[in-house]
């Protein structure tokens, strides 16, 4: 059984259903510290993990049979600056508590890394797998020592550790939870409900994107994966890369009345600048067959739908 951590953020519930489709209802258990909403019970079990609690998760893994661990439990990047004891503790020692469990109980690992974790000094376009990873948030800092922890409990103990570098991952159904490529998910809530929008980033940041569906369908298969496809056990995945501008533009194709204004948040804004542009993801293209389905067109037809803006009338002009 499928056991995820950090389940009530911005993708657990995508992902429990994606995987509850593949392995049964019941085989997937969603868990968080705090309380669900009453259709997240609905949907499959939901357990209390506190990774901070090693005996808490020990038992849940024993008494559920769990054999494969999704570890979502993180504070993002702009949490993470705002709160940085909380984020080493919860990025870093309840990595280490993920990770010896696994090892313990010989479970298969998987830990979502990001374009966090790259920095300043990594090539900054088409940042390749390998390269220099100097973060500058303790978020980068922690999914860099996940990446590296997963790779060195795998060579040494043997353990099943696998880890893709996530890009800004939009999706329609649930609030991003304190990143910097938030107002890539609340740009669509806010132009179909408002008419407007106050980015806080630049016009220019180019960051690389995905929809949720690419993210969540590129988790599975590299869940699936023959582990002797892999050359490697971190790898970037992406989809686009794009500018505030840019999708305000690609929006208002839908939404001729859009408006997008500008106030920069330079917590934010100095975290993007020192993130990748765009990502190399051709090894994982290459080793288990990668592809991503949605570029920035039908990524925005697809998010304003969701938000119940009808844009089939703006494609037929
Ligand atoms: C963040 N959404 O902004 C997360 C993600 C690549 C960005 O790691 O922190």
């Amino acid at each position: 059984r499928v056991l995820i951590t950090g389940g009530l953020g911005q993708l657990g519930m995508g992902l429990a259903n994606l995987l509850r489709n593949r392995f049964g209802k019941d085989n997937v258990i969603l868990s968080d510290i705090k309380k669900p909403p009453s259709h997240v019970f609905c949907s499959g079990p939901f357990v209390y993990a506190d990774v901070l609690d090693r005996q808490n998760l020990r038992e849940i893994v024993v008494n559920n049979r769990v054999t494969w661990l999704l570890h979502y439990s993180a504070l993002l990047s702009a949490a993470g600056e705002a709160n940085v004891s909380l984020a080493r503790a919860v990025n870093i020692t309840g990595l280490h508590n993920v990770l010896d469990i696994a090892a313990e109980h010989n479970l298969r690992l998987f830990v979502p890394s990001t374009i966090g974790a790259f920095g300043p000094t990594s090539p900054r376009n088409r940042t390749p797998d390998l390269s220099v990873q100097r973060p500058r948030t303790i978020y980068g800092v922690s999914k860099v020592h996940a990446e590296l922890m997963g790779e060195y409990y795998c060579h040494r103990y043997g353990l099943d550790f696998r880890c893709l570098r996530y890009p800004g991952v939009i999706s329609a159904d649930s609030q991003p939870g304190g990143g910097t490529t938030d107002y890539a998910v609340q740009i669509f809530h806010d132009a179909v409900k408002r008419g407007k929008f106050e980015c806080n980033l630049r016009p220019s940041t180019r960051l690389p994107m995905m929809y949720v569906d690419d993210c969540l369908r590129a988790t599975l298969e590299v869940m699936e994966a023959p582990a002797e496809s892999f050359s490697m056990r971190t790898y970037n995945v992406t989809a686009m890369s794009f500018t505030p501008d840019e999708l305000a533009q690609e929006i208002a194709k839908h939404v001729p009345e859009f408006r997008i204004t500008y106030c920069v948040d330079p917590v934010r804004q100095a975290i993007a600048d020192s993130w990748p542009v765009s990502l190399d993801d051709s090894m994982a293209r290459k080793d288990w067959g990668w592809k991503h389905d949605f570029d920035l067109p039908e990524l925005v037809t697809t998010m304003l739908s969701l938000h119940g803006c009808d844009t089939r009338i703006a494609q037929a002009n």
